[in-house]
């Protein structure tokens, strides 16, 4: 059957980009983005889906022939603390709209982002594996470590092949994060761009796995279109980019911006923080299905940079969604 995909969540830091990128793939005519609203200036295929909403899912399921999900809809770390039983709520509907759309229709591969967030205390802090104790402090953490598990049972119990990876903080420039607690580390190298003095809501030796945009797309599609059989985590795949506290993202900044300022203003993102992996072993997901990162700290900061620049020169100081 044709390949059709379905983005849920289109419009969100992963999705905005993810998007794209499947289009180059498989072509525009294959890809359907979905959000809550349309984009302005969006090439291609759109649909308003409200995920909660488990017709409207099935409705665009039917009328493309969707063949494929990427649920990227989610209520992030810090955002989801503000209003924990509606995050709950949200975070969980979505999941199971999308796991009986697909298990009752021709969908046959599924693709649900889980988080270093379902890691909390008793799991080890550095090089923390794929099997290490779950016992997330959030309700975002929460809702990701349910579900891992649930789409584990969608797999055991309907053979539903749903595939998945706990992403690390992500970095991109062509999006801006929504609620996160590793997203400091975008907001930074807006600031230092525009020459703006940085309030940082982390102390700054807090070390965070994180990864580039370029890397965590990589490894979804990756993963996507690896042989059935060779995935062995029906849960989540843990993956590694690159590890780094603020003062170290500082330190690479001020190459290239001697004056760059910046506060540390510790709020209750740092308790969050203080929770999650230093660093995280991903040996499963280089075994299984060949991952390794290509972007270290300073190519990072030399690209978002570069980007960044790039972008405000084109006079867009306002921070929408820079879609590049
Ligand atoms: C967050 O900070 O909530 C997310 C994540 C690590 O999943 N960026």
């Amino acid at each position: 059957m044709d390949t059709k995909i379905l983005v849920i969540g289109a419009n969100g830091q992963l999705g905005s980009v993810l998007t794209g990128e499947l289009q180059k793939k498989f072509g525009d005519d294959h890809v359907i983005a979905s959000d809550l609203r349309t984009r302005e200036n969006y090439k291609g295929i759109f649909e308003i889906i409200d995920a909660t909403d488990i017709h409207r899912i099935q409705e665009v399921v039917t009328k493309h022939k969707i063949t494929q999900i990427y649920h990227l809809a989610a209520i992030l770390s810090a955002k989801g603390e503000e209003t924990p039983l509606a995050t709950w709520d949200i975070n969980m509907k979505t999941l199971f709209n999308v796991l009986e759309v697909s298990r009752k229709n021709t969908i046959d591969k599924v693709f649900f982002p889980s988080s270093i967030a379902v890691f909390g205390e008793g799991a080890p802090l550095e090089n923390t594996p794929d099997d290490a104790y779950l016992n997330p402090a959030t309700v975002y953490g929460i809702s990701k470590a349910a579900g891992e598990n649930w789409a584990q049972y969608y797999f055991l119990r309907y053979g539903l092949d749903i595939r998945s990876i706990r992403y690390p903080g992500v970095i991109g420039y062509q999006s801006l994060p929504g609620g996160g607690t590793t997203d400091y580390a975008v907001d930074i190298y807006h600031k230092a761009v525009l020459k703006e003095d940085f309030n940082c809501f982390l102390k700054e030796d807090t070390m965070l796995p994180m990864i580039f945009m370029e890397d965590a797309i990589r490894a979804t599609i990756e993963l996507m279109e690896a042989p059935k059989e060779s995935i062995t985590v029906r849960t989540s795949y843990n993956i590694a980019g690159i590890s780094f506290s603020p003062e170290e993202v500082v330190t690479e900044i001020r190459k290239l911006y001697p004056d760059f300022k910046v506060k540390y203003k510790p709020d209750f993102r740092q308790e969050i923080a203080s929770r999650w992996p230093k660093s995280i072993d991903d040996a499963s997901a280089t075994q299984d299905w060949g991952w390794q990162p290509a972007f270290d700290l300073k190519d990072i900061t030399e690209i978002m940079v570069e980007k960044l620049q790039e972008k405000y020169k084109k006079g867009s100081r306002n921070k929408e969604i820079l879609m590049f």
